[in-house]
């Protein structure tokens, strides 16, 4: 069957692929301004089906995830339906909890569910009498040259459709962005890293939340890191990140609780050690890739959004913010450019691609810096030594997280503001080391204190530097 998706009105046929987050929103954000919206995913309709697979249980929404539901009137629908985390909450290896607030008051982020987030926006997209919804159509192939688009149902029988504008929000493993790989002059990435995460539930204990429920909570253990987001329903999702090799070795259940023992002994109890094993074994642990490509367009006829654009590793937090961000900017650049595609789809790669390539290399970067050497002590010494100095200097030293997190900062700017603000930490630093060694000389030769004291604590004053350093 061939048809073309274009309607009686003037205004143009907007084809978004994928109804994932970026795509249902995205939908909105085309049906908002008037155009014809066909959206195509290739699952059945989440609304309706009983089991939902797919990636992650809940994500962290922050600032420019707001902004972008806000220009489409969802904010305080969504931020309704989330749970606020204030701070994150770093459990130590001996149980101890230390919790370090993200920013000021009213500084939070918010655990929203996935599957629910994506139906409210699948909702959203459908009110508009001008978006149509197509499940269970999967892009197989598309062709350049002539637009065409080709999909094929579950039953098997095919459909070509052409729109005048293809929007690929198809995810990490995009479809749309086949076509983009055959063009000349085009840069693409890919890189799995060496770990794999896997999601176990903790459920409610007498019916409250078995941990407080408002925090991000964070186990530190170097190689081995677990996060864990409240739900709804009481039950916290803890996300398990290991080394693929790491979760190979894990083969019975008693080496489940064994390595649970060593290193995240707080947990089992929480989780409970039947479910432990249960979990763990339901599912393979799951890769993560990160994804960087350039141009993000074909011509005024094709453009990518969201992880099929540029997929990050989770390790900020970033991923659907960004994807969010993407709807916004390209928004902003239909304004600016009268809704002209041949020249929006330009402009857009040349202003976004910066930025998706800097929050892709944040996150890569952070996931190097945590599986060095974060343990839950650097972990505190660190975010302490952030907040502090943003305390006292608010205007001058800003944390990396807060610009990324709670402002709308252009993520390369934010980079270029935090290698100067190191510059900055550094000379200060010199400085008062320069201060340290005159001053601490004096003092020395004026009364000698016992040897071994002072090479102790020069020890822990130079781990402190050298962390303050690279900070
Ligand atoms: P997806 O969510 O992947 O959606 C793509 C959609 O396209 C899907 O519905 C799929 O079925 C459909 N599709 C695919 N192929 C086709 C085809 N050929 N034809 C038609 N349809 C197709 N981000 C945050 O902001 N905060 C977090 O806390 C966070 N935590 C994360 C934790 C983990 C463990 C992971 C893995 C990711 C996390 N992310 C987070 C990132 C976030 O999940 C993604 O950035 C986000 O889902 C991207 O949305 P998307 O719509 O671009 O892609
Ligand atoms: C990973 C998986 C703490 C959800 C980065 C912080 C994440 C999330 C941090 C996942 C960390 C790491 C930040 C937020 C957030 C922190 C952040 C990471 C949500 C630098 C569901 N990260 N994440 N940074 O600052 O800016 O708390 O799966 F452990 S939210 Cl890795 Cl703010």
């Amino acid at each position: 069957m061939e048809r073309s998706a274009s309607r009686q009105s003037r205004k143009k046929v907007v084809a978004v692929v994928g109804g994932g987050l970026v795509g249902a929103l995205n939908a909105c954000f085309f049906a908002k301004r008037g155009f014809g919206v066909e959206l195509f995913e290739s699952r059945e309709d989440i609304r309706r089906a009983k089991i939902v697979k797919g990636r992650s249980i809940n994500l962290a929404l922050s600032h420019r995830g707001r902004q972008a539901l806000k220009h489409v009137g969802l904010e305080e629908k969504i931020v309704a339906q989330g749970i606020p985390m204030h701070a994150r909450m770093i459990h130590s290896l001996n149980g101890k909890q230390s919790p370090i607030p993200y920013g000021r008051k009213g500084q939070y982020i918010l655990s929203v569910d996935r599957a629910n987030l994506n139906k409210e926006l699948l909702t959203a997209a459908e009110t508009y009498p001008n978006t149509k919804m197509n499940f269970d159509h999967k892009l197989q192939d598309w062709n350049a040259e002539t637009g065409m688009m080709t999909f094929v149902r579950l039953d098997g029988s095919k459909e070509q459709v052409k729109a005048d504008l293809i929007v690929g929000c198809d995810g990490a493993f995009s479809a749309v962005r086949k076509q983009f790989l055959r063009r000349s002059r085009f840069d693409y990435s890919q890189t799995y890293i060496p770990h794999g995460y896997m999601e176990l539930t903790m459920p409610p204990i007498n019916g409250e939340f078995a941990m407080k429920p408002n925090y991000l909570h964070i186990w530190p253990r170097n190689t081995f890191m677990m996060i864990a987001l409240p739900n709804l329903d009481k039950t916290f999702t803890c996300t398990l990140f290991m080394p693929f090799e790491d979760f190979e070795k894990i083969t019975t259940g008693d080496e489940v609780i064994e390595f649970f023992q060593k290193y995240f002994p707080d947990t089992i109890p929480l989780i409970g050690a039947d479910t432990l094993q249960r979990d763990y074994f339901r599912l393979p642990a799951q890769a993560m890739v990160s994804v960087k490509c350039n141009p993000y367009h074909i011509g005024g006829t094709c453009v990518l959004m969201g992880d099929a654009a540029h997929a990050v590793v989770p390790f900020y937090g970033q991923g659907m913010n960004a994807g969010f961000e993407d709807c916004i900017v390209f928004d902003e650049i239909m304004d600016q450019f009268n809704e002209d595609f041949s020249a929006v789809l330009p402009e857009y790669t040349r202003v976004r691609v910066p930025d998706d390539h800097a929050i892709a290399d944040l996150a890569m970067y952070n996931y190097i810096e945590m599986r060095a050497h974060v343990n839950s002590k650097w972990f505190l010494f660190r975010k302490y030594v952030d907040n502090i100095l943003y305390f006292f200097m608010p205007k001058t030293i800003i944390p990396l997280y807060t610009m990324v997190t709670f402002t709308r900062t252009r993520y390369h700017e934010a980079v270029k503001r935090w290698h100067w603000q190191n510059k900055v930490i550094n000379r200060g630093l010199l400085l008062s080391a320069v201060g340290t060694v005159l001053g601490g000389s004096y003092l020395l030769i004026k009364n000698p204190p016992h040897i071994n004291e002072l090479i102790v604590s020069a020890e822990k004053m130079w781990d402190r530097l050298v962390a303050l350093r690279t900070l």
